[in-house]
């Protein structure tokens, strides 16, 4: 402790910190741990096992610059971080472990400061590559502008046949305008579009109107009498959707507002039926576990209920469909939602 009688300026207290009353220097202290580490698998690429793992943690606390971290990685749970396990030391708090593969990973970092003080190890985090993103069966960002042709940019070659709309400006980019009464997409059966086990559903949907009470808005439909949605405005105007005409239930949502993009998505699989609003879940059916749907062809129809002869026609604005021959992940229908379809 030191007590004077004048005032210090702060060079003079920094020098105060440095040296003991005694004269001699304050030891050194260790930097803080390395706190919340966290290991997040990116996608594989297509075709591989291969993928980024992703490490963030909060800065260590030192008394002095100069810290640098050493991250350690092993593939099994119960390793003891060492120097043989250390893949790399960096500057910063955050390193990206490329070419991991599916396996899991598991990680420790610590800190060590200018004088080779190494702060406390970090807790361990795991982390694994996910397997390829899956890829949708097809994909319409309607960005033509012109002409009849709403072309597929999944690579499946589904482009559909556009009657009785408009192009108009849309959630991106442009999107098409359905009148509510003739207005659809059609696309015809492919094989690529057989969802067999499990589907998924994605569109920005803009309504004008609640249609008829009688209407159900069908936003996507497919699969004749095997695989049936209406997203928007069925009997009470609340989004909704199902598979197999809806022997399987049903899973609804709260009213859309009006003349705004909403962005809807469906998932049927292993598990049952989800329904998301904006990326949300709203309603989750898992009551047919186990049970799925039908290989038969499917015809996939925008704006329109898929019968010989278009009903249920939606009022207002679509933009961006996806459809998949999987059931998407929560997180996956977020980046889609935040992806135009391009
Ligand atoms: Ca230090
Ligand atoms: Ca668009």
């Amino acid at each position: 402790m030191r007590i004077y009688g004048t005032k210090l300026e702060a060079e003079d207290i920094r020098a105060d910190m440095a040296t003991s009353v005694n004269g001699l220097t304050v030891p050194d202290t260790a930097p803080t741990m390395p706190g919340e580490l966290t290991a997040t698998g990116g996608y594989a690429a297509p075709g591989t096992v291969d993928g980024d793992i992703r490490l963030t943690w909060n800065a260590s606390v030192d008394d002095k610059p100069g810290v640098v971290y050493r991250i350690y990685r092993a593939t099994f749970l119960t390793f003891v971080p060492r120097a043989a396990y250390i893949i790399a030391t960096v500057t910063t708090s955050g390193y990206t472990d490329s070419l991991r593969s599916l396996a899991p990973y598991y990680y420790y970092v610590d800190a060590v400061d200018s004088t080779g003080q190494a702060s406390p190890m970090s807790r361990q985090a795991m982390g694994a590559v996910r397997p390829p993103r899956p890829v949708p069966a097809a994909a319409y960002g309607m960005e033509e502008g012109s002409g009849n042709v709403v072309h597929d940019s999944s690579g499946n070659l589904n482009s559909g046949q556009a009657r009785n709309t408009a192009w108009t400006a849309g959630k991106h980019g442009n999107a098409l305008f359905f009148n509510g009464t003739s207005s659809s997409v059609d696309v015809p059966p492919s094989y690529s579009l057989q969802a067999v086990r499990a589907v998924t559903f994605e569109a920005w949907v803009n309504p004008a109107s609640y249609g008829r009470p009688d209407n159900k808005e069908v936003v996507i439909s497919s699969a004749g009498n095997t695989l049936w949605s209406s997203m928007t405005a069925v009997w009470d105007n609340v989004p909704e959707a199902s598979v197999r005409s809806g022997q399987l239930g049903s899973v609804r949502g709260p009213r859309l507002p009006l003349n705004t993009w909403s962005h809807l998505a469906f998932t049927f699989g292993e598990d049952g039926h989800r329904l998301y609003i904006n990326g949300v879940l709203v309603h989750h059916n898992g009551l047919h576990a186990g049970e799925y749907l039908s290989g038969s062809y499917s015809p996939l129809r925008i704006g329109a209920l898929d019968i010989s002869s278009p009903r249920d026609h939606f009022h207002g604005l679509i933009d961006d469909v996806r459809v998949y021959t999987t059931a998407l992940l929560p997180d996956q229908i977020a980046e889609d939602m935040s992806q135009p379809v391009i």
